[in-house]
Order: C-alpha cells, then sequence, then structure tokens
C-alpha cells in the first residue's frame, strides 16, 4: 500500500505512478485465439465438442452441447429458499431500474416542414458469457441478462463451461430468473466463436457480452465487427471518498472488497483526516488476518491499495476526475458538493450507508462498468447496449423545394452529379406541376 500526501513536493510524480502502474501489459493470447476462432468457423459443433473434450475435459456431443429444460430445473431445486429469494430480490430491482432507462423515441416536424425522427428498436439476439469455476457470479448473469430482456432482446443464447461437466446451480438458477433458457454448456474463446459465427447447434448473435478471462477477452475483440461485443474489463476499482466521521472498519471492508477480487484490482482511499488514514491503514491489517480470500486481497492492497490524504474534499473530488474509478463510494457528512463536482467515475454509492456490494448486488443499477480510466469516455451496461437508433425524414414537395437546392449545391461541389441529379430531377418536375397548374 501506498501512502500519498497531496501537500508534499513529490505527490504529483507519485499519483501519475499509482495511476499507470497496473498499464503493463499481459501476455498476448491473439495467436491461440485465432486458431481458436478460426476451428471452430471450420468445424462449427465438431470443434466444440473437442474443445470442450480438452479444456473442460468432458465428452459431450453436439446433440448434448445445450443444457436441457430439466437440468435447468434440477440445479434450481438445489438453491436454498433464501438463496433464491435474494436473486428474485436482486433481480426485480435491476430490472426496474434499467426499465426506467428506456428512451423515448424522437419525431418533430421543423420550420421547412420536414419531419424528422429518431426511432429505437432492439437487437434480435445476443449472446451471454458466463465464465466458469471462482469467476463464475450469479449476480453478473443478472446484470447482463437483464438490461438485454428489457430491452426486448427476443433471443438471450448463454454460454458458459461446466469443468468436469459440473453445472453450477446458482448461475443457472440467475439465468431462470432473468429469461435465459437458452443455456450451452460451452466456455472459453470457442464459445465466443460460436455465438458469433454460429454452429449448426447454436445460432449466432448480434452481440456478445459478458465477462472472461484473457482468452475470453481476446476472442471477443477478435470477433468485433462480424458481431457487437460489450467493453472489455479489466481489473476492478473502488475509491473511497471519507472524512473522519467513519468507522474506520467499515471503510477498510470496503477496500478489501475490491480487493478480494483479484490481485490486480484497485482500492484507494482519499481522506482530509491524516487520523482516520491511520485507523483504517490499521483495520485493513486486522481484517486481512481472518478475511477467507486474505491472499487476493492482500495482494491486491500491497501492490495497488493506496491511502491518500487531502486538504479539503474539493481535491479529493479533483483527484477522483483524475483515476476516473469504476466505483466511487462518498462517505462524508455533506456528499452533494463532492457528488456535484465529480465528472468521471462509473458508479457512485452515496452516503455512508451505501457501501459498493449494495450495487454490486442489489442496488438496481448495472455492476458492469468501466475500468481502468475507461469512465473518462464511456459508461456501465445499461439498456442502451440492446438497442440501437434509427433516423428518418419524411419531406413533402414544398419541403424539398426549401431545403432540396442547398442540396444540389453540395453534391456538384463534391462532383457527385447523380446525388445532385437524383434532388434536382423531382425539382424540376414539380417547377412544371407549378407552371401547369
Ligand atoms: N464488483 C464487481 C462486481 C461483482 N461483485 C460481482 C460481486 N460480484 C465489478 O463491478
Ligand atoms: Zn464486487
Amino acid at each position: 500500500m501506498k501512502r500519498l500526501d497531496i501537500t508534499q513536493p513529490d505527490f504529483r510524480a507519485q499519483f501519475t505512478s499509482l495511476l499507470a502502474e497496473r498499464d503493463s501489459d499481459t501476455a498476448s493470447v491473439d495467436a491461440p485465439v485465432a486458431e481458436i476462432l478460426a476451428a471452430v468457423r471450420a468445424g462449427g459443433d465438431e470443434a466444440l465438442c473437442e474443445f470442450t473434450r480438452r479444456f473442460d475435459r468432458m465428452d459431450v456431443t453436439p446433440a448434448g452441447l445445450r443444457i436441457t429444460a430439466d437440468e435447468i430445473e434440477a440445479a434450481c431445486a438445489s438453491v436454498s429458499a433464501e438463496l433464491l429469494a435474494a436473486l428474485d430480490l436482486a433481480a426485480t430491482r435491476i430490472e426496474s431500474f434499467h426499465r426506467a432507462q428506456m428512451p423515448e423515441s424522437l419525431c418533430y416536424t421543423d420550420a421547412a416542414g420536414v419531419t424528422l425522427g429518431m426511432r429505437w428498436t432492439a437487437l434480435d439476439s445476443v449472446g451471454l458469457y458466463v465464465p466458469g469455476g471462482k469467476a463464475a457470479y450469479p449476480s453478473s448473469v443478472l446484470m447482463n441478462a437483464i438490461p438485454a430482456h428489457v430491452a426486448g432482446v427476443r433471443r438471450i443464447a448463454m454460454c458458459v463451461p461446466t469443468p468436469d461437466g459440473v453445472l453450477n446451480p446458482l448461475v443457472l438458477a440467475a439465468a431462470r430468473r432473468a429469461g435465459v433458457t437458452e443455456i450451452y454448456r460451452v466456455g472459453g474463446a470457442q464459445a465466443v466463436g460460436a455465438m458469433a459465427y454460429g454452429t449448426a447447434t447454436i445460432a449466432p448473435v448480434d452481440r456478445v457480452v459478458g465477462p472472461g478471462n484473457a482468452y475470453v477477452a481476446e476472442a471477443k475483440r477478435q470477433v468485433f465487427g462480424t458481431v457487437g461485443i460489450d467493453s472489455i474489463a479489466g481489473p476492478s476499482e473502488v475509491v473511497v471518498v471519507a472524512d473522519g466521521n467513519n468507522d474506520p472498519r467499515a471503510i477498510a471492508l470496503d477496500l478489501l472488497a475490491q480487493a478480494e477480487h483479484d490481485p490486480m484490482a484497485q482500492s484507494i482511499l482519499i481522506t482530509p483526516d491524516a487520523e482516520m488514514a491511520a485507523k483504517v491503514e490499521q483495520a485493513v491489517a486486522t481484517e486481512l488476518k481472518t478475511l477467507p480470500r486474505a491472499e487476493i486481497a492482500r495482494t491486491s492492497w500491497d501492490t495497488h491499495g493506496a491511502i491518500i490524504t487531502v486538504r479539503n474534499l474539493d481535491e479529493a473530488a479533483d483527484l477522483v476526475n483524475e483515476i476516473a474509478p469504476e466505483h466511487l463510494e462518498l462517505m462524508v457528512d455533506a456528499p452533494t458538493p463532492v457528488f456535484d463536482r465529480v465528472r468521471h467515475a462509473g458508479a457512485i454509492f452515496v452516503g455512508r450507508y451505501c457501501p459498493e456490494a449494495i450495487g454490486d448486488y442489489v442496488g438496481g443499477p448495472n455492476h458492469v462498468l468501466p475500468t481502468s480510466r475507461t469512465a473518462r469516455f464511456s459508461s456501465g451496461l445499461s439498456v442502451f447496449d440492446f438497442i440501437k437508433r434509427t433516423t428518418f425524414i419524411e419531406a413533402q414537395a414544398e419541403s424539398l423545394r426549401e431545403i432540396g437546392p442547398a442540396a444540389v449545391s453540395l453534391a456538384e461541389a463534391e462532383g457527385l452529379d447523380a446525388h445532385a441529379l437524383s434532388v434536382a430531377v423531382r425539382l424540376a418536375a414539380l417547377d412544371r406541376a407549378h407552371d401547369g397548374a
């Protein structure tokens, strides 16, 4: 963990290196991924079965790729009523927030009498990738599938690896709650390839979303263009802005909640209170003694964690804007001025009673958020990832007369005669009709 103090002369240099330290390139997997994608393209289901045998150690035939309704039922039956109720509460809240996001279409007639508009329509089909093993978060299934469903996507397919043939009941229960029933036991780059290019069993989709390891991320990059993709997530981050009026243990646990995700995760506390800074540092050390995922969390905290002391909350907000964190918590007496000053953050958690974990699970807004400072120019997953715009123009004779001549001039200037003539013939016809009348 690094201790930074904005009043120290070396602060700028330290802060800059804190922002850059996780940018290092990971080993490239371009070539193996390209090979897997080419094999899926050429070999279809047979290639999927072969990769599944090799990577997930299980024998499967093309007919067995799809997880059956009975298997989904049986998996859900093994989930406790308490957990099903928790999933249901989460899903209900996520659904209602995303429903509120749905935009209105646009249509108006301007001064020239031209009717202009923009219509939103849903994608026809989406493919959701769900990682296997420990990274298989049922909450992420809800966060990816529900916005698609709310947006009106008719077909949502899902791929999830089942190493050694073992199904993850909570993932299947989350999928069922989100209305996803087309589920395949396929993982990795091959799953992304199958959803992008299609096989005899898995029809191609229009957009592939969902988190995954380096192979899945690279596969999404390589199929982009054939299909749409969501943003490629880096390791998670949180910035906690806290004043002296807090329980240091609560702050420590919020920092560690992020750190326990990934050794590469980054947790940063920014505070104007040096005493609180010291208490939180102590509390982190104490919690690390007992947390089951202490090893991951400690690596993250030791290598990428930071505590920054500032003179006031305006300075805190300005640093937040430079960091553009995925998650921002505002644990201060008067959060509004900081909230108003922050322009770059994926999601903001306002007040002492809103730890990030609330947003991870049950708040309602999406937990798929821009990482690695991309909140400067992008946003979290939403219904907007599953709808697109079509604009339209309707012009009548009189409006063509008004705006058409300018189009003719511009087309002539660009040397595009057919363009110019397409307008001019109509204008001429209107003039003749007018003269004849
Ligand atoms: N904090 C993670 C999401 C998550 N947390 C899933 C728990 N489960 C990235 O926003
Ligand atoms: Zn989390």
